[in-house]
């Protein structure tokens, strides 16, 4: 592997070439081994990690669950995707693209799979009519924004996380190329942000549960080492405004903690929260 690559006619996988993901990444798709995930008592079963796209469901149902919809109850399993549970016959079942995170909703007749981030909190927001205006320009702008960060989301993550943080070596090239795209969805949503309480208006929605856990986790210094610093955060007054005030809602609070060290590993209950914390103190 060397910066100065000039591609062959035909590319090769070559195994040793995932850099932290080496164990992870594959050319193909498709179950790798046989597995079964288990199934709890709730109507929804979320099989997932607390990354950013993890979070995103495990806030939107903690917040729905805030709100007292008690049908919102579900078990949260946790996917070890560096020990390749993403690839078992049971979650390549519920989700062919084998990322967290997955949920099945058991409320109705028969089981439904839900796969991708966006997709599940919009399932969630029109099952029980929250956080989703029902109509007109409202609805379209909710809508808007949150297909906005899940197209936007690879260029972070994917992008700059990757070359910034993981990368094996750090290419000028590439770094520059996805600072500089952080950095303008960073000011799309400042400017969005200085006219606009939440994204989508004056409601919280589910533009804001999807963006939040990206952009909050960049804005406080919590993602790829010392991103924050680098991509100058402190230009982004409005974000952290928002970031903020998501920050002190109680349903975001424990939705970005499920699936990690920092709350429970697997969460089937309310209780699940207070144990967490005992256990770690
Ligand atoms: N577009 C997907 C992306 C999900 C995604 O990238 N998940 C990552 C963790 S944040 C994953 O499962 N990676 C495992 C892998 O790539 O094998 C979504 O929003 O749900």
């Amino acid at each position: 592997m060397s910066e100065d690559y000039t591609p062959p006619p035909v590319w090769i996988w070559d195994k040793a070439n995932g850099g932290a993901f080496a164990g992870v990444n594959r050319p193909t798709a498709g179950a790798q081994r046989e597995g079964e995930l288990p199934v709890g008592q709730h109507p929804f079963q979320l099989y997932s990690l607390g990354t950013p796209n993890g979070q995103k469901a495990t806030i939107m149902l903690e917040e729905l669950l805030e709100l007292g919809i008690a049908e919102a109850e579900y078990d949260a399993w946790m996917i070890k995707i560096f020990e390749q549970d993403q690839f078992t016959t049971g979650f390549v079942g519920i989700n062919p693209n084998s990322k967290i995170p997955a949920m099945v909703d058991h409320s109705g007749p028969e089981p439904i799979r839900v796969f991708e981030s966006g997709a599940i909190i919009l399932h969630l927001a029109e099952k029980f009519g929250k956080f989703l205006p029902s109509g007109g320009k409202e609805r379209a702008e909710v809508l808007s924004w949150l297909f906005w960060q899940v197209g936007s989301a690879p260029f972070i993550g994917g992008g700059f996380g990757h070359f910034y943080h993981y990368a094996p070596f750090k290419i000028e090239y590439a770094i520059d190329r996805y600072a500089m795209e952080t950095k303008r969805l960073f000011d799309v949503a400042n400017n969005r942000l200085k006219e606009s309480r939440f994204l989508g208006g004056d409601d919280y929605s589910i533009a804001d549960i999807a963006t939040y856990p990206w952009l909050g986790a960049i804005h406080r210094g919590d993602a790829y080492g010392d991103a924050a610093t680098f991509l100058s955060m402190q230009e982004y007054e409005a974000v952290g405004r928002w970031v903020a005030e998501i920050d002190a809602r109680p349903g975001a609070q424990r939705g970005r903690i499920v699936n990690t060290t920092k709350g429970p590993l697997e969460r089937h209950a309310a209780s699940d929260f207070a144990a967490a914390a005992q256990a770690a103190t």
